[in-house]
């Protein structure tokens, strides 16, 4: 039955869990599910994932949802490589790296919040941008403050990519979707160019799937 994995391309905890799957080499098949126009809301798809977001990750037929679950879940049935160290010290930092977008910046700029900004309160597509700028400006500033107080050397933990550099590229992808310029964050664009540098990064981009391909085609 191998593994599927409910998508979408402009998500970025998609693009975190197509990242882990392809730096440990596992196939999969990824379902797509058109969060811009509302497919996460039809009952079909409530019933694979009752919070109504994407990705879900289908193993043999079991379930899991949010990428990081997700993530440490494919570190424990497939482990090397890890993208989880194993050291207590080490593990507690690279879930603090992961949790800094997981939890606290990549939430506020999901369609959720953007549609309620503008039901709710009336902000029109200028104001919407301008809040998403903000947010994803905080989260990568955030990272440059981390990455200025332990050096990435070369990734965030060491030699090799793991959960953190997945969660700062997915992080600095969201500044690609805005345009943003990355010069105020040095040691951040750098990580992500080491990162975007490899196939299981770069393949994985939103610009990169096929998604992206056909609804630029469209507008
Ligand atoms: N914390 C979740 C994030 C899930 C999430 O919010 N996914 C977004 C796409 S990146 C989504 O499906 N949003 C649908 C919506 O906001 O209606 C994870 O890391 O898996």
């Amino acid at each position: 039955m191998g593994i599927q994995v409910y998508g979408f391309w402009r998500s970025i905890a998609s693009f975190r869990v197509r990242v882990a799957l392809r730096l440990k080499g596992l196939p999969f098949e990824e379902i797509p599910i058109d969060i811009l126009s509302g497919e996460q809301f039809e009952p079909g798809y409530e019933a694979v994932n009752v919070e109504r977001v994407v990705p879900t990750f289908i193993h043999d037929g079991h379930s899991v949802f949010q990428s990081l679950a997700i993530l440490e879940y494919l570190d424990e049935i497939h482990p090397e490589p890890r993208l989880i160290p194993e050291d207590a010290k080490e593990r507690a930092y690279a879930r603090s790296l992961a949790l800094m977008t997981i939890a606290d910046s990549h939430p506020l700029v999901v369609p959720r919040v953007r549609n309620h900004l503008a039901r709710a309160f009336g902000a029109d597509a200028k104001a919407i941008e301008a809040w998403g700028e903000h947010w994803t400006t905080e989260g990568l500033a955030t990272y440059e403050r981390l990455l200025a107080r332990r050096p990435a050397a070369p990734f965030a933990l060491g030699a090799k990519p793991g959960l953190a550099d997945i969660c700062i590229a997915g992080q600095v992808v969201g500044a690609h979707f805005l345009k943003l310029g990355l010069a105020p964050f040095p040691a951040v664009a750098a990580l992500a160019d080491r990162c975007f540098a490899l196939p299981a990064f770069a393949t994985s981009h939103p610009f990169e799937q096929p998604g992206f391909k056909t609804a630029s085609a469209h507008h």
